[in-house]
């Protein structure tokens, strides 16, 4: 039997999910649970480049992973664990950290855009979050990474380290792809349509959570920013208007231009009643779930419990080969 190809993933617990993180990564992963072998993360080390309250950041941590749970990830089938809880993360990405040139990580965008809004504590952490990003996916030999749009620049990274070791010392790493979905790899902000939508962000309508409740995914919805042409069309000139229509469309299966047609002669008010309603349909039965997992947080426990020890055996198997082809001598 031909062996499963690998996939990693993760989300960080820097707030909890939104429609974006759904739509942008972790539907995918659900998809694709049956075909790979797969490593799905919560990744606490990355959600501390910003600053974290540690009761916060310790609840945050057991709702994502209610939520991937509640958004259909199988226990039985995936490897669902949390990133402190492997400490191979951290020393993979010091070797790595010894290849990655400042220019090519002065070169992030996500960094410039951290950079800007975390002015008073601009730590290390923010500028080397791709390099510890690569050892997170070249630990487990991933070959495909299903992320959203914004982490296209952080693969890239990951593939030139990759290839980089593997020049330098002999094959060792699985050169890694991006997997992006096509509607939704970039859902962005229901109150500013030009930027992405972001858990952290300080404006709670800007985003929708999938563990907010049906009124308020109706509220956010109306309230979205759109613009003063009035037809409902797929355009870039219609930031707004392509935003609702592609999160549509993902939902839907239908085709975002299909969709737009539909509303000839219509206002935006009909159109927004009608894309609340396919959200709040959609996540209905994800929220029931949610609220059931964190009811039983003992389960929730067993889970990462059992996925750190596979994660780490994986992990450990190419820290050990990295280890040996640095020249570092063996305990
Ligand atoms: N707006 C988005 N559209 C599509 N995909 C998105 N992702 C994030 N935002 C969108 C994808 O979700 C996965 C998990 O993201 P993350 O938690 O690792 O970090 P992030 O990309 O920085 O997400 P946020 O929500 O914007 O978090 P904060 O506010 O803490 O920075 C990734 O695959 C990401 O591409």
């Amino acid at each position: 039997m031909d062996e499963k190809k690998v996939i990693f993933s993760g989300a960080q617990p820097s707030g909890k999910m939104t429609l974006g993180n759904y739509l942008g990564a972790i539907k995918n992963w659900t998809l694709l649970q049956d075909e790979y072998e797969c490593y799905y993360s919560v990744v606490d080390l990355h959600a501390i480049t910003v600053p974290q309250k540690p009761e916060v950041l310790r609840n945050n941590t057991i709702e994502l992973l209610a939520q991937y749970i509640a958004c259909g990830l199988d226990p039985e089938k995936n490897t669902i664990f949390i990133q402190s809880h492997v400490k191979e993360h951290l020393e993979l990405m010091w070797v790595l950290n010894t290849m990655t040139y400042m220019g090519e990580l002065n070169r992030m965008t996500q960094f410039k855009d951290k950079a800007k809004k975390s002015e008073e504590n601009l730590n290390a952490g923010l500028f080397t979050y791709p390099v510890l990003m690569a050892a997170d996916i070249l630990l487990y030999q991933a070959d495909l990474v299903p992320v959203g749009e914004d982490q296209r620049q952080h693969m890239e990274i990951a593939r030139d380290l990759a290839n980089r070791f593997n020049n330098r010392y002999s094959e060792t790493f699985t050169i890694p792809e991006g997997y992006m979905p096509k509607e939704g790899a970039r859902i962005m902000s229901l109150q500013d349509p030009t930027k992405k939508m972001s858990k952290s962000d300080s404006d709670p309508n800007g985003y929708i959570l999938l563990a907010d409740d049906s009124d308020a995914i109706v509220k956010k919805i109306k309230k979205s920013v759109t613009d003063s042409l009035g037809v409902v069309k797929y355009s870039d000139e219609q930031p707004g208007i392509k935003n609702l229509l592609d999160i549509c469309a993902n939902f839907s299966g239908r085709d975002p231009q299909d969709i737009a047609a539909q509303y000839e002669g219509k206002g935006y008010g009909a159109f927004k009643t009608d894309v609340a309603e396919i959200v709040v349909e959609y996540l209905r039965p994800i929220k029931e779930k949610y609220d059931y997992m964190l009811a039983n947080k003992d389960y929730l426990r067993d889970i990462y419990l059992a996925g750190d020890v596979k994660a780490q055996e994986k992990a450990s198997k190419t820290l050990k080969a990295v280890y040996e082809k640095v020249g570092f001598i063996p305990r």
